[in-house]
């Protein structure tokens, strides 16, 4: 493929836009995607279209104009109304499809009217991408918030390749059904030429809905994709294991300033063995289980009292959802209750932070703990398994890692596995971990490792690309 520009879009544009009295800053996201696509968008002098925030009085012109030429990108910004976030995003987005494609039934809501709402911002950000596009060979759309923009660009005639990543896992057909638009949500994605899951199962559920809601398309299964054919055109139907950059937490971890904080971290808590768990404060992340988990530990093997202790950093997120308020009083009571049950003068059980750490706080967290336990319900991937290996420079951490995050599926055979709704099964995994021979860690620790570094987002990236350049090729 030649060198023409890309034209990406997300819900939230790559950056952060922040006011200093009058004064107006922009700056280049952290995260993984940004990592990752920044680059190829550089390169590719390429355009990125998404939502800037609620920063409505921003002089979005001169501050896009200073990132393009800082960053060799352009930004387009799609505006929406303080309806349009409450139905499309905090509504159908996060309490419809966020809970459905988790498995988390219970959480849903089915709303006619977000889920018009969803239609008309897709709309709305298909028009956007229309009016900003030229000479862009390939539209790359992110993540469930988005699904029918492919379709509504097809409506207006758009005839440049549409590809799609979901970061979330995409549900088994008996779940998938319970959504009143269904069929609308499916023909959406069919109308890209490539759409991309995060693992084989989240590719063969999709493929299952489309089979059974769509029984006239034929599936044609191969190696790296499974072509469905649509009649008059084709898609592909492949999974793409996103990663992180593993030379940025792999050198991250080393630097001297990180090597001083986490010897103050384990300075600070004498000693003992660290259990880590970091989460965006989320219902899908596991944590009440976590906690749950770790008291049944302390309960039923009294050696690890005194001796670990779990750092729990939980960073605020969708605090305007309800279901999110609630997660957060759960926690501390929970919290609360758990060390006064087994807490004792200079041992604090479960270290419980509501915030977020900067950079070196980050990486010395991954690399001094121990273990870390990271036991979702379900996740697409998780990245943060992938970054604690990749800055565990030392080789002695143990990974638990939930057998229902994405992750799983590549770092599984060296973590121990767990069911996050296994109580007596995770305290189990514990106390493994915590008695683990200091060879077998690092015999474990250098395979995650080995894993990680070679399948590191560049891959990730690498290998969407060839699978959009190659669509509709045998292969
Ligand atoms: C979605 C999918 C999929 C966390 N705490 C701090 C901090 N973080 C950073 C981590 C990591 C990121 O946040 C979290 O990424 P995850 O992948 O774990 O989870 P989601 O936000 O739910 O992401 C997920 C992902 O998309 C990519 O496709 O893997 O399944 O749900 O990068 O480092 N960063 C800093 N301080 C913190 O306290 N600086």
């Amino acid at each position: 493929m030649s060198e023409t520009p890309y034209l990406m879009v997300s819900n939230r544009l790559p950056v952060v836009v922040a006011r200093e009295g009058k004064d107006w800053h922009i700056k280049s996201a952290a995260g993984g995607l940004v990592t990752a696509l920044g680059p190829v968008m550089s390169r590719r002098k390429g355009l990125w279209v998404g939502w800037p925030g609620s920063w409505d009085e921003a002089p979005f012109d001169q501050l896009f104009s200073q990132f393009s030429q800082e960053h060799g990108y352009r930004l387009a910004a799609v505006s929406l109304s303080e309806e349009d976030v409450e139905l499309y995003y905090r509504g159908f987005s996060n309490e419809t499809l966020w809970p459905l494609f988790h498995d988390l039934l219970g959480h849903c809501h089915f709303d006619l009217l977000a889920w018009r709402r969803y239609v008309e911002v897709n709309q709305k950000f298909a028009e956007t991408v229309a009016a900003n596009c030229t000479n862009e060979e390939l539209i790359w759309v992110h993540d469930y918030q988005l699904a029918l923009v492919g379709k509504l660009l097809r409506e207006q005639g758009l005839q440049k390749k549409l590809a799609y990543f979901l970061h979330i896992p995409f549900p088994s057909y008996d779940l998938f059904r319970r959504l009143p638009w269904k069929e609308e949500l499916l023909e959406g994605l069919l109308a890209y030429d490539l759409l991309g899951f995060q693992t084989l199962r989240d590719r063969r559920n999709f493929i299952a809905g489309v089979r059974e809601l769509f029984p006239q398309v034929r599936a044609d299964i191969r190696r790296r994709v499974t072509i469905l054919d649509l009649g008059e055109r084709q898609v592909s139907v492949g999974h793409f294991p996103i990663s992180i950059d593993y030379e940025e937490f792999n050198q991250g971890a080393a630097q001297k300033a990180v090597e001083d904080a986490a010897w103050y971290l384990h300075e600070h808590y004498q000693g003992r063995q660290l259990v880590l768990g970091i989460d965006r404060l989320d219902y899908t992340k596991g944590i009440p289980e976590r906690f749950l988990a770790f008291e049944r530990a302390l309960e039923k093997y009294p050696e690890l009292r005194q001796q670990v202790s779990l750092i729990q950093v939980v960073v605020p997120s969708r605090t305007l959802v309800p279901g999110y308020q609630n997660l957060k009083e759960t926690l501390d009571g929970l919290a609360g209750r758990i060390n006064a049950r087994f807490g004792e003068h200079g041992w604090v059980p479960i270290h419980y932070l509501y915030r977020s750490l900067d950079r070196t706080q980050l990486f010395a967290h991954y690399r001094s703990c121990e273990m870390a336990l990271i036991s979702p319900l379900r996740d697409g991937m998780n990245l943060v398994a992938k970054e604690y290996c990749a800055a565990s420079v030392e080789e002695k951490g143990i990974l638990i890692l939930s057998e229902f995050a994405g992750a799983a599926a590549q770092l599984g055979r060296h973590a121990l596995l767990v069911n996050p709704y296994d109580v007596e099964g995770t305290a189990g995994a514990i106390w493994q971990a915590y008695s683990m021979p200091v060879e077998e860690r690092r015999r474990r620790m250098r395979q995650l490792r080995a894993e990680v570094r070679r399948n590191n987002v560049d891959r990730w990236v690498d290998q969407f690309l060839a699978a959009v350049s190659t669509q509709g090729e045998i292969y």
